[in-house]
Order: C-alpha cells, then sequence, then structure tokens
C-alpha cells in the first residue's frame, strides 16, 4: 500500500457539556483529522492531541508541526506492506506518539479494508459488543454530581468514573457511595497528587473502588509503587503509559495492578496490542480509555477493545454523549447492558460525513511528496 498524499484538518466541535478534570475545563473541542490518500480511496484517521499540554506534552498543534515536517515526509511515497514498516520508518522521531499513532491507526484500517475484514477482526478482536462507562467530570457541588451520575445509569451505563482532585475526592465519592451503594465506581484524579498525599488517598479504599486511575504524576512509577504498597485500592496508569516499554517497568515496580490503555496515546495499534500482551503474561487486566473523540477515534478503540484481555468496561460512552451530531454514520449507540456495537463493515467500519467535516473544518492542509 502507498501512502500518495495526507490531508491534515482541525475541527471546531463544540461538547454538549463542559468537562472539567483536575487540568482544566473543556467546552471545545479541536480534533486533528488525518485523511490518507492510499490506494486510490480515502482513509480517515484521529489525533488524539489536546488543545493544550495538560494531559500530554503533545497538543494539536504540535502534533500538526510533527506529522507535517518529519513523519508524513519519512511515508508519503513509500510502499508500506505493514504496520511495522510504518514503525520503522517513524522510530528516528523521539515520542509524539499520538502523532505517530493516527496514521498507525488509519494505515491499520486501511490494511483491515484491503483484507476485507473489519477492523476488530483484523486485530484478533473476539467480541461482537464492548462494555462501556462514563467519565464524570468534576462539578461544582455534590448535587450536580449526583444527578449526572443518576442520569447515566438511567441511560443504563454500568461503570461510573468520576473525575477527582484535591478538595473533590473523599468527600464527593463518600456522597455517592451513600447514595449508590452498590454501583461500580472508580475515580481518575489525572495525576493531580503526590506522595505526600498516601494517608488522604488511602481514605478512598473504604468506597471499593473498581480502580484509582492515575493518581500521581506521569514520570513517578517508583511513588506508585510506593502508593500502591500503602493502599488496596487498585492502581490504573493512564498518563505514565505510553509504550510497551513503560509496561513493562510499571508492572515490574508494581507501579499498578491495571491499565488504561488508548491506542491514541501509545502510538497505535502495534503498540496497544503489546502492552495488552505484556499486561495479559503479568495476568493484570486492560480496559480501553477515551479523549472526548469523534466517532472516527471511536470506532478504533471499540475494535481495539474487543482484544480477550480488556477485561473492564472502556470510557467508550455512545455519541450522544459527547456531540450534538457524531461526524460518522452509524453514530454509536448505547445498547443493552450498556455496550456499545462493533461494526461490522471493513476497515474502519463507519462511514464519515464529509459534508459535515468540511462544515466543522478551521484548519486544512494537504501533504504530498
Ligand atoms: O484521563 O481518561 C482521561 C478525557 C480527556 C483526556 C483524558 C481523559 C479523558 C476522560 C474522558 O476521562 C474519556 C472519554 O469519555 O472520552
Ligand atoms: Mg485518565
Amino acid at each position: 500500500m502507498k501512502i500518495n498524499a495526507v490531508e491534515l484538518r482541525v475541527l471546531k466541535m463544540r461538547l454538549l457539556k463542559p468537562f472539567r478534570t483536575s487540568f482544566g475545563v473543556q467546552q471545545d473541542r479541536y480534533p486533528l483529522l488525518v485523511r490518507l490518500e492510499i490506494d486510490g480511496r480515502s482513509q480517515w484517521g484521529e489525533c488524539v492531541a489536546g488543545e493544550g499540554p495538560w494531559y500530554s506534552y503533545e497538543t494539536v498543534e504540535t502534533a500538526w508541526q510533527v506529522l507535517k515536517g518529519y513523519l508524513l515526509p519519512a511515508v508519503i511515497g513509500r510502499d508500506l506492506q505493514n504496520v511495522d514498516a510504518l514503525e520503522t520508518l517513524f522510530a528516528p522521531v523521539r515520542g509524539h506518539h499520538m502523532a505517530k499513532a493516527c496514521i498507525e491507526m488509519a494505515l491499520t484500517a486501511a490494511l483491515a479494508e484491503h483484507a476485507r475484514k473489519p477492523l476488530a477482526k483484523f486485530l484478533g478482536g473476539v467480541r461482537d459488543r464492548v462494555e462501556t462507562g462514563v467519565s464524570i467530570g468534576i462539578q461544582s457541588t455534590v448535587d450536580e454530581l449526583l444527578e449526572s451520575i443518576g442520569a447515566s445509569l438511567a441511560q443504563g451505563y454500568r461503570r461510573i468514573k468520576v473525575k477527582i482532585e484535591p478538595g473533590w475526592d473523599v468527600m464527593a465519592l463518600g456522597a455517592v457511595r451513600e447514595r449508590y451503594p452498590e454501583i461500580t465506581l472508580m475515580a481518575d484524579a489525572n495525576a493531580a497528587y503526590g506522595l505526600d498525599d498516601a494517608d488522604h488517598l488511602a481514605q478512598l479504599d473504604r468506597f471499593g473502588l473498581l480502580m484509582l486511575e492515575q493518581p500521581l504524576a506521569a514520570g513517578d512509577l517508583v511513588d506508585h509503587a510506593a502508593l500502591q504498597r500503602q493502599m488496596r485500592t487498585p492502581i490504573c496508569l493512564d498518563e505514565s503509559i505510553e509504550s510497551a516499554r513503560d509496561a513493562r517497568q510499571a508492572l515490574q515496580l508494581g507501579a499498578c495492578q491495571v491499565i488504561n490503555i488508548k491506542p491514541g496515546r501509545v502510538g497505535g495499534f502495534a503498540e496497544s496490542r503489546r502492552i495488552h500482551d505484556i499486561a495479559a503474561n503479568a495476568g493484570v487486566p486492560v480496559w480501553c480509555g477515551g479523549m472526548l473523540e469523534t466517532g472516527i477515534g471511536r470506532a478504533c478503540n471499540v475494535a481495539l477493545a474487543t482484544l480477550p484481555n480488556f477485561r473492564l468496561p472502556g470510557d467508550i460512552s455512545a455519541s450522544d454523549r459527547y456531540w450534538a451530531e457524531d461526524i460518522v454514520e452509524p453514530p454509536f449507540t448505547l445498547q443493552r447492558g450498556g455496550t456499545v456495537s462493533v461494526p461490522t463493515r471493513w476497515g474502519l467500519g463507519v462511514r464519515v460525513k464529509v459534508d459535515l467535516v468540511e462544515r466543522l473544518t478551521v484548519r486544512r492542509e494537504m501533504i504530498s511528496a
């Protein structure tokens, strides 16, 4: 397969509700999309980089520059029979896994289409629906939090993740547990704490959380291991795991008992698969995180979550939790048992609404040889 050219676009899309985490509030999302011209057809992909360098050092702007300046010149016009060839060409660029991932995932979808398989089957998936949950942002009041959880449960979601930060943790989760003693509940701190907070965080043990996601800074594997020794709640790593090497070292250190895999964060499907296998061999479950994706990135996440060691519900909510109108057809909808169905069409499995994408585009550029 040959990538003849790549179109980069940034869209502007308003989230239905502002999303607040320990690193800030987001109301508008500016997804970076790529459209590969490959063997005479178009293959869409999505980069998960955020608008500012909060969750990661990567941003929409850095991804655009690294794609345009380094990654795309290395691959445009080359014959690529598989993803290994792409990874080899990308290897000289240090980091920037989000920029790399959007091309890797788009190429994989194109290879799946070429092999006349749905992406999930092409990846080796074993499920036709995936379990999902919701990620609930930091609210102004406990009443609003309880209301938001109630609404999600009423819609059929079965796992609730609550964003926390210092000042919005023990009290908020205590109120949730009092109202909903039985729900599958977890918390995500997005790196808002330090090891000095270990005693405070250990108070979360009494809430029977499924896990505590990324309590400490991304680089603090050793401190996560120390914290895990001081609390019963399983620690899950998100920001800390950018590669299979990170996963291997985190597990060796005892820094976590669960891993959140976002293919867009780790460089794509191939690296996700490596992390999946390392975790499986260690008896550690993984689940698929989300980055407020459009239907394009969501289709990739759904496909990945069909692999066997994705044993916990993902942050893969339905399209209507984020967008008034998704840019793919059909949109992702919530099915019985709090699941999302895996597309069965070849390749990415959803059709991109090109006219809508066109209307939402705020920046575009064609990169060719
Ligand atoms: O930490 O998992 C996270 C969204 C943006 C950046 C980081 C995270 C999140 C979420 C939302 O929690 C997950 C989703 O529903 O897409
Ligand atoms: Mg997270």
